[in-house]
């Protein structure tokens, strides 16, 4: 841990700024091992002084790691004591993560008289090579989340709702000891499927259906994130030759993915493929994103992005194809870039049409 608060603070040496404070909270936790901190000052040198609301800070004494625990009292004033701190401790140049609006205009209102500057990116930058207690996370979270989608499997026929097969998954993963869900589960079913954010609904499971299945269970904070999508009864043609397409699409893709290699490229083999099969219009997302404390981050796997993928990365492939009216198809698991390959965490049985 004091490894990564290490590698901050040279980030901000190298940007010649004083200290950084971090407002997320995955970022929080990152640093401190602690969910329910409110503010991270951490400056170039000296120590990181961790801001609790007096309600986290028994928890933040017993769990926070690295830091000096700082209570904000009922009826103290959070920003009052932070920029106090600020300027007690010297600081002229201040980086800062992700803040909405309003607080970044009182904090420039607060602060006039140190340098603001943005250190999003460069905390990213380190929050996406993922070091090795990391990874033993995320394949915990993705050997639950692949039990989860065994259940689904067996659970999703005709007949059932989607928000009972919804309700099976969750509380499927969560008795393997999943400490959540990644993001809200996905069953959408017939004309439905042709949804890519669908979420789920009432809908009964009929015979002809195409059922996309889009899981993700947490372990300790981290994120895994697999689709499958099932086809209940016997096939059309049509669907047969969307669900190659989509598999065949997610199997190029993979195939090419290590470190060194241009996300946007990884992006452009599976899309090709799409494309050549004369479906292209409805492949309506980009081929997929990072995965870690959060469901959505760096790096992109899109036709714009600029990332390169390294060693350590972990993101989705996650080709789609979804026609209006008549349903989707979305093929997607949880990948670990290496020097020479990448390797699936996730693990679900591909149709073999
Ligand atoms: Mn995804």
């Amino acid at each position: 841990m004091s490894n990564r608060l290490e590698k901050l603070r040279e980030i901000l040496a190298s940007e010649n700024v004083d200290a950084v404070l971090i407002s997320d909270e995955k970022n929080i936790f990152y640093f401190t091992e602690f969910f329910g901190g409110f503010r991270l000052l951490a400056p170039v040198d000296g120590e990181c002084i961790l801001f609790v609301h007096s309600v986290n800070y028994e928890a933040a004494r017993e769990q926070a790691k690295n830091v000096k625990v700082e209570p904000i009292r009922i009826g103290e004033k959070a920003d009052a004591k932070i920029f106090e701190e600020v300027n007690r401790s010297g600081i002229k140049s201040l980086g800062l993560d992700r803040i909405g609006a309003a607080e970044y205009l009182r904090i420039k209102e607060g602060l006039k008289d140190v340098r603001i500057e943005s250190l999003d990116n460069a905390i990213w930058s380190l929050r996406k090579v993922k070091d090795e207690n990391e990874i033993a996370f995320m394949r915990k979270a993705a050997e639950l989340t692949s039990k989860g989608m065994e259940k689904a499997i067996e659970i999703a026929r005709a007949g059932r709702r989607e928000y009972e097969v919804a309700a099976e998954i969750e509380f499927e993963m969560h008795k393997l000891g999943s400490n959540g869900i990644a993001f809200d589960t996905i069953i959408c079913s017939g004309p439905d499927s042709a949804f890519p954010h669908g979420g789920w609904g009432e809908r009964e499971i009929r015979s002809g259906d195409l059922v996309v299945i889009d899981i993700g269970a947490k372990y300790r904070g981290y994120c895994s994130d697999l689709t499958r999508t099932l086809i209940i009864g016997t096939p059309s043609e049509k669907q047969i030759h969307i669900y190659r397409t989509v598999a065949e699409a997610q199997k190029a893709a993979i195939s090419r993915m290590k470190s060194g290699e241009k996300a946007s490229e990884i992006d452009a083999a599976a899309r090709r493929h799409i494309v050549e099969r004369g479906y292209g219009e409805y492949f309506v997302h980009s081929l997929g994103h990072g995965v870690g404390l959060d469901i959505h981050e760096p790096p992109s796997l899109g036709p714009l992005s600029e990332d390169i993928l390294s060693s350590c990365n972990v993101v989705t492939v996650e080709p789609g194809i979804y026609i209006p009216g008549f349903g989707g198809v979305r093929v997607e698991d949880t990948i670990l870039i290496r020097e020479e390959d990448a390797v699936k965490l996730t693990d679900a049985p591909i149709l073999q049409l």
